[in-house]
């Protein structure tokens, strides 16, 4: 499948203003990965790929994580941090993808991982900045994106972790080792 019909599957798995956040991660991926020596071939795949299965039926979702040995302790946390997980598998394993660089970046695009690669990185960042994304901080996260992936990075998942918080949420402990990881990184 060449990458105008994988385009073409993934804006069928969605609404359109989903896929508009697709096409902002596609762009703010391959900026940062220029920006920050990544591979931006690379990126722009794992963006194009990275919420495939964000609109699938959770019960699909949570499937997928069963039967196919994916870590179980996901279905215990929220169902938002099913998608990128089902999201690797279904890249592997209906699209041939088998590049485990751009997996891992799927797979962790939504709580990061402790020593994440630089692609990882990028696509995470990518996912909170893109042109479409309005949360308040955003512009902050912006302009650190400028000069540091990892500080840049750090504010999006206290952003996260915030929200979680004042929302009574639990939550994924690997989101809060990602963060320590990135305040350790930066020291
Ligand atoms: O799929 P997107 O909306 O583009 O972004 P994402 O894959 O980063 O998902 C973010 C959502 O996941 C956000 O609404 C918060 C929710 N969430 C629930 N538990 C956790 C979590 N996000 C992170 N990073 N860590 C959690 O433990
Ligand atoms: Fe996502
Ligand atoms: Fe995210
Ligand atoms: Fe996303």
């Amino acid at each position: 499948m060449n990458r105008e019909q994988l385009i073409a599957a993934v804006k069928e798995q969605m609404p359109e203003k989903r896929w508009l956040h697709t096409l902002g991660v596609m762009e703010t991926s391959v900026q940062l990965a220029n920006r920050y020596g990544a591979d931006p071939v690379k990126a722009d795949l794992a963006a194009i790929l990275h919420d495939y299965c964000k609109y699938w039926p959770v019960q699909e979702q949570a499937k997928i994580i069963r039967e196919n040995d994916l870590p179980q302790d996901l279905l215990d946390y929220d169902k938002e941090l099913w998608h990128s997980h089902a999201g690797a598998f279904i890249a592997r394993t209906q699209f041939g993808i088998d590049d485990e660089e751009v997996l891992d970046a799927i797979r962790y695009h939504t709580s990061g991982r402790e020593n994440m690669t630089l692609l990882d990185k990028v696509v995470c960042l990518a996912d909170y900045m893109e042109p479409g994304r309005d949360f308040p901080g955003v512009h902050n996260i912006r302009e650190i994106a400028e000069h540091s992936l990892e500080k840049a990075l750090l504010a999006g998942f206290d952003t996260t972790i915030s929200f979680l918080v004042s929302k009574g949420k639990r939550i994924y402990p690997l989101t809060i080792m990602t963060r320590n990881y990135l305040i350790k990184q930066i020291q």
